[in-house]
């Protein structure tokens, strides 16, 4: 199971993200072989808006690497057989109804069939100083940097609600990482593991994120600039 070995363990985990639109295919076999070689645990796969069909994408990182590839659906079109598993995202800080629920159950019966291993996932977007993709494409509103209270409300509600990890996210590229002191007060609100992604953009930030409760660090962008940091950001993470 992913979920038991991935998430709930008392190890903090670095996922790699892959945006399909932003590899070239060449970068990705030798990325993807890096990743693993220089500690990354596995890699998540998706983007608010990917043109790039994900099989291919999968099978190269596969080929190179022997490291878990999870997918984190910026839509429905990004369902792939090819991974091993999927975050079901629910955009709880959203008031979008198809993001609640609606494409859950255009998705369900296909993801039934599959041999996918659902995790279910209360995804939060934080207010990252800057407008995001996520954000756009989400048609919903980041909740305020600040306002710690309702980040704990709505991470409590989500572990209520059954899911099995939450997700704070500043969005891709963004500004300003989600604030120590909420990853904290979420952190101690809520039993099921944490991920924090979104700006993560050197080691030194990413170990006050994990010193203030995140399990898993999530970084897509800062790799994309500077592949050695993936050595940085592991030792870090593993070392804590
Ligand atoms: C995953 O969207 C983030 O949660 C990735 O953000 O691209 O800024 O690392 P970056």
């Amino acid at each position: 199971m992913l979920y038991d070995s991935l998430f709930k363990t008392k190890k903090k985990k670095l996922a790699v993200l892959i945006d399909p639109d932003k590899q070239n295919l060449e970068k990705l076999a030798f990325f993807s072989e890096k990743s693993q070689k220089d500690g990354a645990d596995f890699f998540l796969v998706g983007g608010s808006l990917v043109s790039t069909g994900l099989d291919n994408t999968i099978e190269i990182i596969k080929e190179n690497s022997d490291l878990p590839v999870i997918l984190f659906p910026g839509s429905i079109l990004q369902i792939s057989d090819k991974a091993d598993g999927i975050l079901l995202l629910s955009l709880i800080s959203g008031r979008n109804p198809d993001l609640l629920i609606g494409n859950h159950v255009i998705a369900a019966p296909i993801l039934q069939k599959s041999s996918l291993e659902v995790i279910s996932t209360g995804y939060m977007l934080i207010d990252g100083g800057n407008k995001t993709s996520v954000e756009y494409m989400s048609n919903t509103k980041p909740i305020p940097a600040d306002k710690t209270d309702i980040a704990v409300a709505t991470a409590i509600a989500g572990e209520f609600l059954g899911t099995k990890l939450i997700y704070l996210e500043a969005g891709s590229g963004a500004k300003n990482h989600v604030d120590i002191n909420l990853v904290k007060e979420v952190k101690k609100s809520i039993g099921v593991p944490l991920i924090v992604g979104g700006g993560l953009s050197n080691y030194k930030i990413v170990e006050n994120i994990c010193k203030a409760g995140a399990d898993i660090i999530v970084t897509g962008t800062a790799f994309e600039k500077n592949d050695n940091l993936v050595k940085l950001f592991a030792d870090k993470i593993h070392s804590l």
